[in-house]
């Protein structure tokens, strides 16, 4: 008697609990439009304390032009984004090859001016094989080697990604004025996704830098690949 008792007692409160929980659930259930994938996230100060953020990859022409690329994030209500972390990343990647869309995919983050002047001046360590981990000031990679459109996504992950010296690409044409014009890639593209071991690990792919300019842009020197797709984000619904 008394068990039947606690039993009954012990269902009520089962249902009591889910009738809390399920509304609940259901009405923080975030949502992303269309072609986003929704990504949960820890807030912290380095992401504007965002709890989630819709990720979502869009596939034009002529993308390695960084206005383009811009122009297609708006389109969509969201901005130029990147990956915060392996998780986030690898779903990237997937969505990416099952959708046949190859890399260069453009992501969020342009060398800064600042840094360029000081590359180009020849006032940055070892010169364009500079180590952005070492190099102090401007063009250290925890500072400001790179600016970013989206502010809701922390940018460690991704900086910790670039496999190359961000000065590796400068180039510079000697005019008959005696000037030389210098230029160098500035744009962030993801180059590599990520991808698993032989033995089944997960490796994160990493990024690489390509001229902000795109191909429709005239330049007589034409990116060895055409980027054809941009990663967006924005905030869930
Ligand atoms: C941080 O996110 C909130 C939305 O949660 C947004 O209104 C605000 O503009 C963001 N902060 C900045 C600096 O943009
Ligand atoms: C959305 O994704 C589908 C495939 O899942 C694709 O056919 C379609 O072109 C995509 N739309 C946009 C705007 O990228
Ligand atoms: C962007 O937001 C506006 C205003 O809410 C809406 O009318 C439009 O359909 C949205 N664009 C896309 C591509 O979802
Ligand atoms: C991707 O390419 C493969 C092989 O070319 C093809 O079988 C598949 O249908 C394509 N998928 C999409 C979503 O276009
Ligand atoms: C760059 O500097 C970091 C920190 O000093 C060091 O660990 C790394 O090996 C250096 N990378 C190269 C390519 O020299
Ligand atoms: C898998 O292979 C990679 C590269 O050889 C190695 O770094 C990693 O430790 C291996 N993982 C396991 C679980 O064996
Ligand atoms: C890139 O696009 C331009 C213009 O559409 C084209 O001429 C060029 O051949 C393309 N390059 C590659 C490597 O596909
Ligand atoms: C419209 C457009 O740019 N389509 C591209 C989508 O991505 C594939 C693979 O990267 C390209 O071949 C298409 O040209």
């Amino acid at each position: 008697m008394l068990k039947a008792f606690y039993e009954v007692q012990y269902k009520m409160l089962v249902l009591f609990l889910l009738f809390l929980a399920v509304p609940e659930f259901s009405a923080k259930d975030p949502r992303c439009p269309g072609n986003f994938t929704y990504f949960k996230r820890t807030p912290t100060a380095k992401n504007n304390f965002t709890k989630g953020w819709c990720l979502g990859i869009f596939n034009e022409t002529d993308l390695g032009n960084r206005d383009r690329a811009r122009s297609v994030c708006i389109y969509y209500n969201a901005s130029l984004s990147i990956p915060e972390n392996s998780h986030e990343l690898e779903v990237i990647s997937k969505t990416a090859s099952l959708r046949n869309i190859s890399v260069p995919i453009a992501l969020d983050g342009q060398l800064s001016p600042r840094c360029k002047f000081a590359i180009y001046k020849g006032q940055v360590k070892g010169a364009k094989r500079f180590n952005q981990t070492s190099e102090e000031g401007i063009c250290n990679i925890k500072y400001e080697l790179f600016i970013y459109d989206d502010i809701n996504t922390d940018t460690s992950f991704i900086r910790t990604k670039l496999g190359v010296s961000a000065g590796s690409n400068v180039r510079s044409v000697q005019a008959d004025d005696d000037i030389e014009y210098r230029s160098t890639a500035d744009c962030t593209v993801l180059e590599k996704g990520s991808y698993h071991y032989s033995n089944g690990t997960l490796k994160d792919g990493h990024t690489n830098l390509m001229d902000c300019m795109g191909q429709l842009a005239g330049s007589k020197r034409l990116p060895e690949k055409n980027v054809t797709a941009v990663l967006c984000g924005r905030l869930p619904f």
